[in-house]
């Protein structure tokens, strides 16, 4: 059987690095992009299978384009597009939240994913082959306090998915969106910018997801037979859950 080809976007922490490691260890190709170089190239040292890295901001359309356009001639069919690169930047009611940190989660969240997506179907169109894995989230669909702009990034990320299993519906394309709820990745210090010791507590007394877990769902998802299409999963730590509706007394 063929090595499959798979590019993971957000290689270099959390859910990408995780799944890089779990998919060279069972044999796959891969192709590693984010913006810290630094990181990619030690990833690189750690894995046994061929990788390509290329530092790449999924935010600026140019730069992905380059990337796909540039893929060295064994690497250019891909067969697993893994959307994994996103963000969530701050954590402030909407009357209070910095225009600028909602700015960047549309453009990494949303503008990135669909530019990564627009590229790889122009060639898994030719080969009428590939499988499109969208990193959603719980709060796609349960909306939280301050959850805002991130949780409606990760709605669109659901409902383009869907929208994508429609248009592709007769082809051997596939498309699913995982939805994974709180894990111990990058994803708190990247949300308080830089503040661990804050990021620390998000995940303190409770057993959050860890990146394996999300790792091991994409391996699966990937090692479904022809005739399998996961749609949609939601996965949460046991620990967290639903908190229902809130009414306002007065
Ligand atoms: P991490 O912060 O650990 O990883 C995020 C990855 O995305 C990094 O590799 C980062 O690389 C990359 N990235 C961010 N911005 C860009 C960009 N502009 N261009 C290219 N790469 C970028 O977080 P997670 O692993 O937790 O997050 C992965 C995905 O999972 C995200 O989409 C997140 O929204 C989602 N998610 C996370 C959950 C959680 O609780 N952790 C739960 C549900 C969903 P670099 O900085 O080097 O560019
Ligand atoms: C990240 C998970 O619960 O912080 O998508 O929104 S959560």
């Amino acid at each position: 059987m063929e090595t499959k080809t798979v590019l993971i976007t957000g290689a270099s922490s959390g859910f990408g690095e995780a799944t890089a490691k779990l998919l060279s260890e069972s044999g796959y190709k891969l192709i590693l992009i984010a913006r810290r170089k630094d990181k990619l190239e030690k990833l690189k040292k750690e894995l046994k299978t061929e990788v390509h890295i290329q530092q790449t901001d999924v935010t600026k359309r140019g730069e992905v384009e380059k990337l796909f356009n540039n893929l060295p001639a064994n690497f250019k069919n891909i067969d697993v597009l893994i959307n994994n690169a996103g963000l969530a930047a701050g954590l402030d009611l909407a009357q209070n939240s910095d225009l600028d940190d909602w700015e960047k989660m549309i453009d990494t969240n949303n503008k990135g994913l669909v530019y990564c997506t627009n590229f790889a179907l122009k060639t898994m169109k030719v080969r009428n082959a590939g499988l499109i894995i969208n990193i959603g989230s719980v709060s796609g669909s349960a909306p939280y306090p301050k959850g805002n702009v991130y949780g409606a990034t990760k709605a669109f990320v659901r409902q383009f998915s869907r929208n994508l299993r429609a248009d592709l519906a007769g082809t051997d394309i596939k498309v699913s969106n995982i939805e994974p709820g709180a894990a111990e990745t990058e994803f708190s210090i990247v949300r308080f910018k830089g503040d661990s010791e804050k990021a620390k507590q998000v995940y303190e007394k409770t057993r959050a997801l860890q990146a394996i877990d999300i790792a091991n769902t994409i391996k699966w998802i990937i090692e479904q037979p022809m005739r399998v299409n996961i749609d949609n999963i939601e996965i949460m730590p046991i620990d967290q859950t639903y908190a229902g509706l809130v009414t306002s007394r007065r």
